[in-house]
Formats: structure tokens, C-alpha cells, sequence
């Protein structure tokens, strides 16, 4: 069996999940004795609360404040100077671009004729890199900046009709 990233994960899951279960197992093994009235406990536990909340209220500030500057859209300036590219789903196609440049800001303007579609962006690798969805009336604009060379593949996420699955297209990236 090949060790893929979701098996790596299921089994840190597994041993985490060990060790909390363990640690409950061995506090109800040790923990024994007369109850506590709950007013005896209740103002510490109220203290505790607050004390996480002001943590996790300054955690968020912080994150939020060092995170900012890596905000994924662009201004609007920059939405303006970017390339833009039309892209339309149709019953059982896609009608896009055979090429796109690298390392570029881009956008494409993403629509639909008929009924509702998904456009999923798969680079050479074969991972997602971004999906939007192709809506009939209704222009989305996805921003993307493509940063492998090679061919990329454009599927359909959406059940749109009887031909669904034979919704490919593709596309290069240079
Ligand atoms: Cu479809």
C-alpha cells in the first residue's frame, strides 16, 4: 500500500485520537472521590474562560493583522492591469483560451449559455488549482496566477446534463 498524503493524516489522526482517548481514560482512573459542589468550581472555571477568550481574541488580532498583506485579490487598479480571459461552459464543452501565460496576473471571465457549470482548474500535476462556477446571465471573475509550466486540464464539477463527464478541456501554460 503507497503511503499517500490522506493515509498519513488518517493515521496521525489515529494516534492523536489514541493519546486523547488514553488521557481521558487514565483522568477518570485517578480522579475519584467526593464530588464538588459546582459553586465551589464554577468562579475558576468562569476565570479559565475568560482567560481563553482574551487569548484566542489576541491570536486572532495578531493573525489577522500578519496575515493581511498576503490577501489573495487583487485591487482594483491591479484587477484592471491584469489580463482577462474569456471563459464559456456550454452543454458539453468548454469554448477557453489553448494557451495562458506564466507568472501573470490573470483573470478569467468565466460565463455559461445554458445551464449551471463547474470549471475545475487541474495543473500538470494533476492537483486542483482553482474552480469557479459558469452560470448562465452571470460573468465570474476567478483571479489566478499559474505557476507551473505544462498542460492543464479543465473539468466540469458540476452535474450539468446527460453528457457531463465528457466535459474536458485543456489548456498551456508557458
Ligand atoms: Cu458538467
Amino acid at each position: 500500500m503507497r503511503l499517500t498524503p490522506e493515509l498519513t493524516i488518517f493515521g496521525i489522526f489515529l494516534i492523536l485520537a489514541a493519546v486523547a482517548i488514553g488521557t481521558l481514560v487514565a483522568i477518570a482512573c485517578v480522579a475519584h472521590g467526593p464530588a464538588i459542589e459546582q459553586a465551589a468550581i464554577q468562579n475558576q472555571g468562569y476565570r479559565l474562560r475568560r482567560i481563553w477568550f482574551r487569548g484566542l481574541a489576541i491570536v486572532a488580532v495578531v493573525g489577522f493583522l500578519f496575515s493581511l498583506p498576503a490577501f489573495p485579490y487583487r485591487s482594483r487598479s491591479q484587477l484592471a492591469s491584469s489580463q482577462h480571459y474569456p471563459v464559456t461552459a456550454l452543454q458539453f464543452a468548454f469554448v477557453m483560451p489553448a494557451m495562458l501565460p506564466i507568472n501573470t496576473p490573470i483573470v478569467l471571465d468565466v460565463t455559461a449559455t445554458d445551464v449551471n457549470h463547474g470549471v475545475g482548474i487541474y495543473d500538470p500535476d494533476g492537483r486542483i488549482v482553482a474552480q469557479v462556477q459558469a452560470m448562465p446571465g452571470y460573468t465570474n471573475s476567478l483571479q489566478l496566477m499559474l505557476k507551473k509550466p505544462g498542460q492543464y486540464v479543465v473539468l466540469c464539477l458540476e452535474y450539468c446534463g446527460i453528457a457531463h463527464h465528457l466535459m474536458r478541456a485543456g489548456f498551456e501554460v508557458r
